[in-house]
This record gives structure tokens, C-alpha cells and sequence, in this order.
């Protein structure tokens, strides 16, 4: 199995680490948060020696409640610092946003792939992702980041949210995106309540059985401190995040993002190596 990303072939036989790289000045800390160009290129590097095959670059938060901001001024927060890892590093760039702008300006810098938790649906978004030829994640979210944590409704979460990425994949192939480009991911915590994030984790084998490779986000995020009873703290979040992450590969996710690189890969390489003599 095979990701198109631009001039990328990026192999997904072996499970893939994505490493979060946000350069946002955000006050909702994550640790993930790297405000300067220097921080963020040093963080990029740090997680590329930690074994990421992708670093996923956002200038804007997407968390619930935070501002947008306006695609000028995410073009000069994330442009300098994909050309600073391009540069020093042969890894491959995905780019976290929405905005065609935006999406020119960071493949222009060197990014090969669209991480869009909107599944490209801004106007114009599909075909140019198809004129660029890069790979895309297509994320499955109910609502919009503002209010999408306000009550959050499914009849079966699953089969909604596998209906949804048909959906959003078939328009991209009608606007002339390649199979082989396209990646599915459910969005953990994207208009979900508790029990709508944990079905989707137990019924990943349904969203595989979709036929793109999935990528799945887990890492820090609060339904794994409601689960633990933990609140905001981000240890036991972390280590919960690994359990999750070794649960999601044996189901057959392909890509794991994350901001913990190094513990995620270790994970990932142990339960790897089991799966490998099946
Ligand atoms: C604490 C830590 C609280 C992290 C919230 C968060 C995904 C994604 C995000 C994902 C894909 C986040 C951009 C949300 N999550 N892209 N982006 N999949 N494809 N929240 O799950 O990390 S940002």
C-alpha cells in the first residue's frame, strides 16, 4: 500500500508516525504549541530524530473555542518554518488547514500533503489539491471547531461518520484527486461525545474495511483524561494516548498522530513486529 504525495510514494506496509508541529501562539497550551519559526524548526528536528515520517505543520488552532485567524497571516507563520525542514531534512510536510491559500503557499514551501480537517471542502479546495497532486487526509468532523462539542448527536456514529468520508472521498475523485492519494480519518474528538469517540475506537476494523488508508489523532486529547479521571494533566494522557495508539495499528490504522513521537514509535515498532507473522 502505497501514499501518493506529490513527488512522495510514501511506503504504508510499516505503520507511520505523524509528528504535530504548532506554530501558533496559543494560550491553550498542549505542549505542542512552538510560536517562533527557531523553537518550531528545532521541535521538527527533534521528532524526526525520534523517527516521524511526517510532520504535520498548523497555523491555526483548531480546538474548540479557538479564533480563526486570516490565511495571510498563517501563510507567514508556517511558509519559513516548511522551508527551514525542507531544507535540513528529508522528511515529507503535511500542512493542517483548510484554506486554498494557504495550501498553494505550503506546497510552494515544500509540503506534500493536505491535512484538512474540513476534507477539503472550501470552495476550489478539491481540484486544487488534484492540480497540486498531493496526498490528502480527509477528516471526518460534525459541525464547525467553535460549537462542535455542544451536544454532538449520532444515531450510529460509525456509520455516519464511514458515510461521511465516502462521501467527501467520491468528491474528491470526481474533482480528479488519485485513489492513491486519499487517506480517511474518523477525527477523534471533532464534534464527539465521549461514547461517540470510544465507538469509533472499538469499531475501526468498519472504517478500514472503507479501503484508504486510515490515520487516526488520539494523542493528548480530553476524552482520554475523562477516561482516567485526570483532568488536564498531560502524563497520564500520554500513556494513555500509547495504549490507544497500539489498539488502533492491530485494527490496521496506518498512520498515528501524534506529539509524542518517540514513545508512540516504540509502540508502534513492538506492535509492528507482532502483526508482521499474521
Ligand atoms: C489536547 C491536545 C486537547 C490536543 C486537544 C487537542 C487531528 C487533526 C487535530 C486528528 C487529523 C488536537 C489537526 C486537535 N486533531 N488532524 N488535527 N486528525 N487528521 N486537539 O485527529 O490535537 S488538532
Amino acid at each position: 500500500m502505497i501514499w501518493r504525495c506529490r513527488d512522495r510514494d510514501i511506503d504504508l506496509r510499516v505503520p507511520l508516525v505523524m509528528g504535530v508541529l504548532n506554530v501558533t501562539p496559543d494560550s491553550f497550551f498542549d505542549g505542542g504549541n512552538f510560536a517562533s519559526p527557531e523553537a518550531a524548526f528545532e521541535r521538527a528536528g527533534t521528532m524526526v530524530a525520534e523517527g516521524a515520517a511526517i510532520i504535520d505543520v498548523g497555523g491555526e488552532s483548531t480546538r474548540p473555542g479557538a479564533t480563526p485567524i486570516d490565511a495571510g497571516a498563517e501563510i507567514e507563520r508556517v511558509v519559513p518554518v516548511i522551508v527551514k525542514i525542507r531544507s535540513r531534512f528529508d522528511v515529507a510536510v503535511s500542512i493542517d488547514t483548510s484554506k486554498c491559500a494557504v495550501i498553494r503557499a505550503a506546497v510552494d514551501a515544500g509540503a506534500c500533503i493536505v491535512n484538512d480537517v474540513n476534507a477539503l471542502r472550501a470552495p476550489g479546495a478539491r481540484e486544487l489539491a488534484a492540480s497540486l497532486r498531493v496526498g490528502v487526509c480527509l477528516m471526518h468532523m460534525q459541525g464547525e471547531p467553535r460549537t462542535m462539542q455542544i451536544e454532538p448527536k449520532y444515531t450510529d456514529v460509525v456509520r455516519e461518520v464511514c458515510e461521511y468520508l465516502v462521501l467527501q472521498r467520491t468528491a474528491c475523485l470526481a474533482a480528479g484527486i488519485s485513489h492513491g492519494s486519499i487517506c480517511l480519518d474518523p477525527g477523534i474528538g471533532f464534534g464527539k461525545a465521549q461514547p461517540h469517540n470510544l465507538a469509533l475506537l472499538r469499531r475501526l476494523p468498519e472504517l478500514v474495511h472503507l479501503g484508504s488508508p486510515l490515520l487516526l489523532g488520539v494523542s493528548r486529547k480530553s476524552f482520554i483524561g475523562r477516561i482516567l479521571g485526570t483532568g488536564t494533566r498531560l502524563e497520564p494522557r500520554l500513556f494513555g494516548g500509547i495504549g490507544l495508539a497500539a489498539l488502533a495499528l492491530s485494527q490496521g490504522v496506518k498512520i498515528i498522530r501524534t506529539h509524542d513521537v518517540a514513545p508512540t514509535r516504540a509502540a508502534m515498532q513492538a506492535v509492528s513486529a507482532v502483526l508482521q507473522g499474521s
